[in-house]
Formats: C-alpha cells, structure tokens, sequence
C-alpha cells in the first residue's frame, strides 16, 4: 500500500451504537477518500491473527472477544500523511485521554471498546489493508 493510506475498522461497539454514518461523515470531511469498505465480522482466528502483536498482553482474551462479537467496517482510507493524521483523528487509544474532537472522545466508551481502530505505521497500514482487501477490491 502506497504510504499515503491507512487502514481503520469501526469497531463492533461503535456498529452496534449505530455510529457507522456519523464516524464516516467525519473522517471524509477530514479529508480522506475511501479506497476499499465493506462490512465483516471477525471470526476468532481472524482477530487473534491481528492483533497477534498483543498475544501476551493481559486484556489479549477480551479484545479479541470484543471484536469478534459484531459486525465490524473495515477500510482503507487515502489522504497525504494518512497514518498520522488518522491516529490524530482518532484520539488516544484510553477515551477519557483522548482530545476534544477525536472520534474515540466523541464514540469510544473505554479503553477497550474504543470504536475505532488505525493503523500504527505504513508498514502495518499495507499489512492489515491485504489483511482484509483483495487487490480487486483496492480502488
Ligand atoms: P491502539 O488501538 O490505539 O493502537 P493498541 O495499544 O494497539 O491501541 O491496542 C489495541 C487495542 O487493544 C486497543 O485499541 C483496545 O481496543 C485494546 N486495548 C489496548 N489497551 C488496552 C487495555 O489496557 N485494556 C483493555 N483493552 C486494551
Ligand atoms: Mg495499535
């Protein structure tokens, strides 16, 4: 993946809550362009596969419960400087830490359920983005 992309899922909190369109609304006004979307649910190999950086962290059994337990959207956005300027758009990864403005301080209820997941790096943006799109499905 080009390193002008992110990828994000919306995370099954943030769907159930029924936060899909308003989460899109902003970050398109913030200025990326969907590249890929679609909505999936994670089966458990799926998420463990993920986030298998995170495999000896204590909280490793709920997330992966958590974001197995609903639809997710998952997507890969476009937009200069896109890794960072999504981290930024999403806030902290602790809600309650996370600045006015940021989708987790406006969607997130805690540090777990936090609706909204970025990538870290370029690296991973192109990891997770082949994750969950196939090249015919990457516009
Ligand atoms: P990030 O999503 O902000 O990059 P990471 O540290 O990569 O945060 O953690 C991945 C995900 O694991 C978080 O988004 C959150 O859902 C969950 N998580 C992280 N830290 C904790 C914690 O201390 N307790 C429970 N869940 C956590
Ligand atoms: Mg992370």
């Amino acid at each position: 993946m080009p390193s002008n992309r992110t990828f994000t899922m919306i995370k099954p909190d943030a769907v159930e809550n029924g936060y899909i369109g308003a989460i899109l609304t902003k970050i398109i006004a913030s200025g990326f362009r969907i590249v890929s979307m679609k909505m999936t649910q994670l089966s458990q190999r799926d998420a463990e596969l993920f986030y298998a950086i995170h495999k000896e962290r204590s909280f490793f059994n709920d997330l992966v419960s958590f974001m197995t337990r609903g639809p997710i959207v998952a997507a890969i956005l476009e937009k200069e400087n896109a890794v960072d300027d999504f981290r930024t758009l999403i806030g902290a990864t602790n809600p309650k830490e996370a600045a006015d403005g940021t989708l987790r301080k406006q969607f997130a209820s805690s540090v777990g359920e936090n609706a909204v997941h970025g990538s870290d790096s370029n690296e991973n943006a192109e990891i997770e983005g082949a994750f969950h799109f196939s090249g015919r499905e990457i516009f």
